[in-house]
C-alpha cells in the first residue's frame, strides 16, 4: 500500500490543478512500482493539523481518485473518519475504507456497512492531539488485541463481515517506542482474529527514536521494519517508498518459494 497524502502542504506549489494532476500521477508511479493498493488522505492525523470539513476533504480526493480510476485498476483506499467521504470516495472508485478511528465516529459503520467495502480498523490509544502525550498500557499486545475483538464484533453486529476486515495495530498511535516494538515483535498474535494484518511503520519516529535520524533519513530503517512486519505476518504494509520495499519483499517472497 503507497501513501497518498492529498493535503495543500504536500505539495509544493499549491495550485489546485497541479495539485490533482500531480496527486495522480504519483499515484500511478507507485503503482507501476509495485503498489497494488493507493492509500488516498486529504486530510492529515499530524497531532496539530487543522481540522478539515468533510466538503474540504471531498473536494481534495474526489478529484483524484476519479483520475485514478480512469487511468489504473489498482485499488484505492480512501483513508478517512467521515461517512460523507467515505460514500464520495467509494462512489468513485474507491475500493477500501481506512479509518484510522476505526469506524468509532458517528455514522462510520453504518456507512460502511451500506458501502459494502473492504475496512482496516485501526488501533489508536486517545486522538491524535493528545496520543503522545502520555501512552499507557498494562499490556500492550492484550489491549490492542482485545480492542480488535470489540471492533470485529461491532462490525459483524452491523453486517460486515470478518472476510471483509483487516486490522492494524497502529504503530506511533498513542504508542511509546517500547509499546511498538512490542507490536512488531509479537505481530503474529493478531493472526487469532482471523484478518489479514495491515502494518504502517514507513518513516514513522519509532525507527527515527532507534537510528536517531530525521524522517528524510528514514528508508532502510522504514524497509527493514516493513520486512519485519511481513515476516511476522502483515499482508499489508503501508509505505512512502514503494519500489524499495517492493524489493526487499520479492527477496523474501524468493526465500518463501515464490520466485
Ligand atoms: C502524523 C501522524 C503524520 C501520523 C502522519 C501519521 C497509519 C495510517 C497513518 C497506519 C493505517 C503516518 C501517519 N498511519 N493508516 N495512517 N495505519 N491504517 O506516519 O499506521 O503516515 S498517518
Amino acid at each position: 500500500m503507497g501513501v497518498l497524502n492529498i493535503t495543500p502542504d504536500s505539495f509544493s506549489d499549491g495550485g489546485r490543478f497541479t495539485v490533482v494532476e500531480t496527486a495522480i500521477e504519483q499515484a500511478l508511479s507507485m503503482a507501476d512500482l509495485g503498489a497494488s493498493i493507493i492509500d488516498v488522505g486529504g486530510e492529515s492525523t499530524r497531532p496539530n493539523a487543522t481540522p478539515v470539513s468533510s466538503k474540504e476533504e471531498i473536494s481534495r480526493v474526489v478529484p483524484v481518485i476519479k483520475g485514478i480510476r480512469s487511468k489504473s485498476n489498482v485499488a484505492i483506499s480512501i483513508d478517512t473518519s467521515k461517512p460523507d467521504v467515505m460514500k464520495a470516495a467509494v462512489d468513485e472508485g474507491a475500493n477500501l475504507i481506512n479509518d484510522v478511528y476505526a469506524l468509532q465516529r458517528p455514522g462510520a459503520l453504518e456507512m460502511a456497512a451500506t458501502l459494502g467495502v473492504p475496512v482496516c480498523l485501526m488501533h489508536m490509544q486517545a486522538n491524535p492531539k493528545t496520543m503522545q502525550d502520555s501512552p499507557n498500557y498494562l499490556n500492550v499486545v492484550d489491549e490492542v488485541s482485545s480492542f480488535f475483538t470489540q471492533r470485529i464484533a461491532a462490525c459483524e453486529a452491523v453486517g460486515i463481515t470478518r472476510d471483509k476486515i483487516i486490522i492494524d495495530p497502529g504503530f506511533g498511535f498513542g504508542k511509546t517506542l517500547q509499546h511498538n516494538l512490542s507490536l512488531l515483535a509479537k505481530l503474529a498474535l493478531f493472526k487469532r482474529h482471523g484478518c489479514p494484518i495491515l502494518a504502517g511503520l514507513s518513516r514513522k519516529s519509532m525507527i527515527g527514536e532507534i537510528l536517531n535520524k530525521r524522517v528524510e533519513e528514514r528508508l532502510f530503517g522504514s524497509v527493514s521494519a516493513a520486512l519485519l512486519a511481513v515476516i511476522n505476518g502483515a499482508s499489508i504494509v503501508r509505505v512512502h517508498d514503494v519500489a524499495e520495499t517492493a524489493d526487499a519483499l520479492k527477496i523474501h517472497n524468493a526465500v518463501q518459494g515464490n520466485y
